[in-house]
C-alpha cells in the first residue's frame, strides 16, 4: 500500500461543459464559431481580438498560425488541429471531426503581441 501525503484532493469533473466558444487569456480574445456535428468534418471560424478593443498581432508558433487541443469530456480521444489562413490577419479555418455525441475541452493557443496565450473554451456535439 502506497500512502500520499500533503496532496490535494482529485479535481471533480463536470457531468456536461456546455457550449463556451468565447475565452480570454489576459487581454486576447479567442472565439470558435461553427456548428459542431459527429463523424463528418465540420468547419469552425476561430477570430481573435483584445477587450481592449486594440487590434491582434498573430503571428505564427511553432510553425501554425495557432494550436487546437481537443478532448472529449471522458478523455478517450486528443484531437490537435491547426486553423488554415483565410486572408485576414485575425481568423482562420478550422476543420475537425469530432468521434462521437458529447462535450469536448478545446484549447487554442496563438501568440499575440510576442505573447503565448491560451484560451480555455468547450464545445457541445450534438
Ligand atoms: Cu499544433
Amino acid at each position: 500500500m502506497v500512502t500520499i501525503g500533503f496532496g490535494r484532493a482529485e479535481n471533480i469533473i463536470p457531468t456536461s461543459l456546455g457550449d463556451v466558444r468565447k475565452a480570454t487569456d489576459d487581454i486576447s480574445i479567442a472565439n470558435i464559431l461553427g456548428k459542431a456535428k459527429t463523424n463528418s468534418s465540420a468547419m469552425f471560424m476561430v477570430k481573435f481580438s483584445r477587450t481592449d478593443g486594440t487590434n491582434v498581432e498573430i503571428t505564427d508558433y511553432l510553425g501554425a498560425f495557432a494550436h487546437v487541443v481537443i478532448v472529449p469530456l471522458d478523455g478517450s480521444a486528443i484531437i490537435h488541429a491547426h486553423p488554415m489562413p483565410t486572408g485576414k490577419s485575425d481568423e482562420g479555418m478550422l476543420q475537425v471531426t469530432f468521434p462521437k455525441v458529447g462535450d469536448y475541452r478545446v484549447w487554442i493557443q496563438f501568440l499575440d503581441g510576442g505573447k503565448l496565450r491560451t484560451t480555455p473554451l468547450s464545445i457541445k456535439v450534438n
